[in-house]
């Protein structure tokens, strides 16, 4: 189809997201260990990444992106994982949530919510696809609350309730992020009487700004691979409570009418 190698037919062009991303990093390495020389990795943001898939695929156009899950793009499109044989992009991981130092004796109800804080992929790709549709991620996070009651009254069991103190939480605009952050602030609120602020930064401001106390938390680390860099320089300066979420991927992702099936196919 279209003729010509995948690199002529995509202009040699990976469709990147921010840069701060781990997802990026790795990319650059397997940009070097598969020996794709004259490949470009373009920087940009999660919703231009996923506007230039719909697009291509509404136009059945080849195209290359870097891609995650969970996320709604793969309950949306027929997409496809490139293998990866050289293992750039790692194993599973967790997402985990981490909090500054302090915040169990200043804030012990947040505290024991976020410890308890755990949901599944498909939990979490619900909320996505609802704001990929359309709706606000906070209306989406409401309604995906009120739908699920159980899980989440088992995440607050037991805990007393704030007195409305401000609780901030750090995330970067990625979808999957979007989406667990809004449920977070959503619960806190609702269920335990705090009042959450978010901030929207890059992934290195999120990390550092938890390791120096100026926000309280985030749900939003990749570990151990996706954050690999940031958890080895800031990991002794923040508490980890263990993975919220279990069964992520990264990598190379194209739309499944592309005729390849590895990264390696890229060198042709
Ligand atoms: N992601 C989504 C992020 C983590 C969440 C895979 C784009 C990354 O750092 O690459």
């Amino acid at each position: 189809a279209g003729g010509g190698s995948v690199g002529q037919q995509v202009g040699y062009k990976i469709i990147g997201i921010d840069p701060g991303a781990g997802l990026m990093k790795a990319t650059e390495k397997a940009v070097g260990e598969y020996e794709l020389k004259d490949w470009e990795l373009v920087e940009g943001s999660s919703a231009a990444m996923t506007a230039a898939l719909s697009e291509a695929i509404k136009n059945k156009k080849p195209i290359i992106v870097t891609g995650w899950t969970p996320h709604w793009m793969f309950s949306k499109f027929d997409l496809k994982y490139l293998e990866d044989p050289k293992g750039v992009y790692g194993k599973e991981e967790q997402i985990h949530t981490i909090v500054r130092k302090g915040l169990k004796e200043a804030h012990p109800s947040a505290y024991a919510f976020l410890d308890n804080f755990t949901w599944t992929p498909s939990d979490m790709e619900k909320v996505m696809l609802a704001i990929s549709e359309g709706k606000n991620p906070e209306e989406a996070a409401a309604e995906w609350v009120n739908n699920n009651q159980e899980l989440v009254n088992k995440w607050v069991q037991g805990i007393k309730p704030g007195n409305g103190e401000t609780i901030t939480l750090a995330y970067v605009a990625w979808d999957s992020e979007i989406a667990s952050t809004h449920v977070v602030k959503k619960v806190l609120e609702e269920k335990l009487n705090y009042k959450v602020e978010l901030n929207q930064v890059e992934a290195g401001p999120m990390w550092a700004g938890v390791a120096n106390g100026d926000v309280d938390g985030m749900v939003a680390a990749w570990l151990p691979t996706t954050h690999a860099d940031y958890y080895e320089k800031l990991g002794k300066d923040v508490e980890d409570l263990g993975p919220n979420l279990n069964g992520t991927r990264i990598g190379l992702v194209v739309p499944s009418y592309m005729d390849i099936t590895s990264i390696e196919d890229l060198k042709k």
